[in-house]
């Protein structure tokens, strides 16, 4: 495409032109540099268009690395030999101190099902009401599938974002990354939050036995629920895991897919993560349309991430401080509150 061509293609999908099957294979499939860089140009064109040069920064807390399931692809799943930590709610009460005033969008209180909150699940609905009363701020819970009347609860106790990531939309590959759980499920959870007033996440996982076609379903797939955040991530074999020798990929596929995510939901959020590449990654996915960095930690954290690139490195780079000033050094700035609160539709 030449830069005029370009420009009209940003500004169709501006005024609302939505991509075939075709336009997704064709976008997925570039492999040049040139032509990848033209894609990333059009994604930040449509970016900037709805947000400027506003991020949004999500703060993550893994509050329970204990989890009863077996995904494949997953640190944290129950067959891992491993040190995992629960913490106590003064924990997070402390951990919310540090927190105040800090610049934090929205709080993320990620878990693994962990039986004992699976086991009585209003402690889990207690802890999103404590961090709601400390800090007032939006919430996102990550826990998996919560059943409907705990993730009511949950909102009526300060819940406004449910994440739960599908990773994939084509089933078999669905039942060897998910295994043993259930594919509508999943999809069920994210849409009964939806219909309840939550503002729901979808994710993708990629660099693991996704081609174009897959993707394309994937992305399909997820576009009929109608999420508010989309994201992908680059699968990071796992020591310990059933996919623990599988080869690393670069980064491409989830840059692309970034961009692509951008162009197919033009004015949703998308997530440049700190988990897969740290800040240096950050700016990559910034380059191709994410516009909301996660997994940003508390303050001298030693909490865990979930891809962890960083496992066993001293420093681990994943500070607010640090975002705010390369994003500041792209020419970027933290939105304000009140932007991120009209995303959630308040
Ligand atoms: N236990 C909850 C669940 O599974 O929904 C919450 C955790 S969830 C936010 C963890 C997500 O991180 C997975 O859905 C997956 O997309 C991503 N993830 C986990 N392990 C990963 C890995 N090894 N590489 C890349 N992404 C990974
Ligand atoms: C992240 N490590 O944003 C977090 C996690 C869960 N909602 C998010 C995957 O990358
Ligand atoms: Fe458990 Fe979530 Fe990891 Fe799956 S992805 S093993 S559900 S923590």
């Amino acid at each position: 495409m030449t830069p005029d061509e370009m420009d009209k293609f940003a500004e169709d999908i501006i005024n609302g032109a939505s991509l075939s099957d075709e336009d997704l294979k064709k976008l997925l499939a570039i492999e040049s540099e040139e032509e990848l860089e033209k894609l990333y140009r059009t994604a930040r064109k449509v970016r900037d268009h709805f947000f400027g040069n506003r991020v949004f920064l999500n703060c993550f807390i893994y509050f329970s690395t204990y989890c009863k399931n077996r995904c494949a692809f997953c640190y944290y799943n129950c067959e891992n030999d491993i040190k995992r930590y629960r913490l106590t709610r003064e924990d997070i009460k402390e951990t919310c101190k540090v927190l105040k005033g800090a610049g934090f969008h929205m709080i993320d209180l990620t878990m693994g099902e962990d039986p004992y909150y699976y086991d009585k699940p209003e402690r889990f609905v207690e802890l999103v009401r404590t961090v709601k009363e400390e800090l007032n701020l939006p919430i996102m819970i990550s826990p998996g599938v919560m059943n409907n009347e705990i993730l009511l609860k949950a909102r009526e106790n300060g819940a406004d974002f449910l994440a739960l990531y599908q990773e994939t939309y084509d089933r078999e590959r669905y039942a060897k990354l998910r295994v043993g759980q259930s594919f509508e499920g999943r999809v069920n959870a994210r849409r009964f939050a939806k219909e309840n007033g939550y503002c729901v996440e979808d994710g993708l996982l990629t660099g693991i036995g996704n081609d174009i076609e897959s993707t394309v379903l994937s992305l399909r797939g997820m576009k009929a629920n109608n999420p508010d955040m989309v994201r992908v991530m680059t699968f990071i074999p796992q020591e310990g895991t059933p996919l623990e020798g599988a080869q690393q990929s670069s980064n491409l596929s989830e840059l692309k897919i970034i961009a692509v995510q951008r162009l197919f939901f033009p004015d949703r959020l998308i997530p440049a993560s700190l988990d897969v590449e740290g800040i240096d990654g950050m700016v990559h996915r910034l380059n191709a349309g994410a516009n909301i960095v996660t997994s940003i930690l508390p303050p001298n954290s030693e909490l865990d991430g979930v891809a962890n690139y960083d496992r066993g490195l001293k420093e681990r780079d994943r500070d607010i401080k640090s975002v705010i000033s390369r994003l500041e050094s792209l020419g970027m700035e933290p939105a304000s509150q009140a932007d991120f609160e009209k995303v959630l539709g308040h």
